[in-house]
């Protein structure tokens, strides 16, 4: 059994999708952010850096609590390695869909992240706004390019770099406040992951 610890957010829906895939059996814990139970000393055995998502997997023997990983590109790279799929065995499926993964936890994750912060919280400091926005909108357009060619992140597979930068895609819109409409392939590969019955089933656990 996979203990997820989690939230309804970008990087929290991330592992309760994959682990639906991977029809891995998990239990989901709800962390509630805005109580600041990510910053609990309970949780901060699990993740020293108090945020969300984190896992224990029991399946893994560490001590005797099993493994606890945190960081979410840590956490698909372990299920991927661990439970055999959601990553292409062939070298170069496997190194594309490592660099989407490492793109969208160095790139996409923050820069989004903090465009979501500035219009929400300070939205009249422009040059914040302006550079994380213009940022997200360069990064989007990496994204572009690559489906405009390919179905998946990795190529023909759905993988976790698919899966890691899902979340971000699908608020573009309404947190970071983006115009998509530069980005069709982008929206048509967000829609077609929306789509799928382990995305449902993620995203229905998760507001249950
Ligand atoms: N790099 C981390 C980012 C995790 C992260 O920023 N989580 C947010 C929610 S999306 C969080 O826990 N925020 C609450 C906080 O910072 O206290 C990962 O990919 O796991």
């Amino acid at each position: 059994m996979i203990d997820v610890y989690t939230a309804n957010t970008p990087n929290g829906i991330k592992i309760p999708m994959a682990l639906e895939e991977m029809g891995v059996p998990y239990t989901l814990h709800m962390v509630d952010l805005g109580m600041r139970e990510q910053k609990a000393p309970s949780f901060l055995r699990i993740n020293p850096n108090g945020r969300i998502p984190a896992i224990v997997d029991r399946n893994v023997p560490d001590g005797e609590q099993g493994l606890s990983v945190f960081e979410s590109g840590a956490i698909l790279l372990h299920l991927a390695e661990r439970y055999g799929s959601l990553i292409p065995q062939d070298t170069v499926g496997r190194i594309r869909a490592l660099e989407y993964l490492f793109f969208q936890v160095s790139g996409i994750g923050p820069m989004f992240g903090q465009a979501g912060w500035f219009r929400r919280h300070a939205p009249d400091v422009a040059v914040g706004l302006t550079r994380y926005r213009e940022e997200s909108a360069r990064l989007s357009a990496v994204l572009e390019g690559r489906l405009q060619t390919s179905p998946w992140l990795a190529g023909s597979e759905y993988s976790i770099a698919d899966i890691a930068n899902f979340g971000w895609l699908r608020v573009a819109a309404a947190y970071v406040g983006m115009d998509m409409s530069p980005f069709p392939a982008v929206q048509r590969w967000v829609d077609a992951i929306e789509a799928r019955a382990a995305t449902r089933r993620a995203l229905k656990a998760m507001t249950a």
